[in-house]
């Protein structure tokens, strides 16, 4: 039999495994490659990539509203980076330095205060991770960041290299399930990406998780 007692008709309504996540001091958004070459129509567009915009400007007013700081990644390669087929890479070029589709989305809501980390700017330097060759943790450490929410773009490259990094840099990460979305190479990178995140200690979120809490 169900009781008010037993805490069954209370879990009614709210599923036992959905978090309640409170944005506070000590936690930072990070937003990965939401950039036009990423997205439809540019040269290395990820499917359905457009569909992490509306989610993220919500992250990010929540962030605002509390002050909290706001990171954004952007790759930005040279014109001959080792990534790029002509120099044996894997990818078409994209996101070269001072061309369009290095540019962030227009609709994306970033704010003044953004803070930007260029990765991959030099041509020997894969920079998949935010943090690779980049001055991110620092940054991080100097807001006294404990707790990182990062969501962008791709699920199977720049989402899950930043994500390992800052995992084994010892920061509590969170991974903004609504607002990632894979290349999928391979049909079932994007899974495996995220299967393995998660079993590196990562916490997927979404909206809802942080609206419930008020
Ligand atoms: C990315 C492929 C090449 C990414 C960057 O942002 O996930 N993917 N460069
Ligand atoms: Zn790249």
């Amino acid at each position: 039999m169900s009781n008010v007692c037993s805490g069954k008709v209370a879990l009614e309504n709210s599923p036992v495994d959905a978090p309640v996540i409170t944005v506070h001091h000590g936690d930072a958004l990070l937003v990965v490659d939401v950039q036009k070459d990423f997205l439809p129509g540019g040269n290395l567009a990820v499917p359905g990539g457009e569909e992490v915009i509306d989610p993220l400007n919500r992250y990010l007013a929540r962030f605002v509203q509390r002050n909290l700081p706001v990171f954004v990644s952007g790759d930005c390669h040279p014109p001959d980076h080792c990534s790029f087929q002509a120099q044996g890479g894997p990818w078409p070029p994209h996101c070269v330095i001072n061309t369009q589709g290095a540019a962030f989305a227009e609709n994306l809501s970033l704010p003044y205060s953004a803070n930007v980390v260029r990765k991959g700017t030099t041509p020997e330097c894969e920079g998949y991770s935010a943090f690779d060759g980049t001055d991110l943790q620092g940054r991080l450490c100097a807001a006294k960041v404990l707790r990182l929410f990062v969501g962008g773009l791709a699920t199977d490259h720049c989402v899950l290299h930043t994500v390992r990094d800052a995992i084994e840099l010892g920061f509590k990460t969170f991974v903004l399930r609504d607002a990632i979305r894979a290349v999928n190479a391979r049909p079932e990178d994007g899974e495996a990406a995220e299967a393995e995140m998660a079993e590196l200690g990562a916490t997927f979120i979404q909206l809802e998780d942080l609206l419930r809490a008020h």
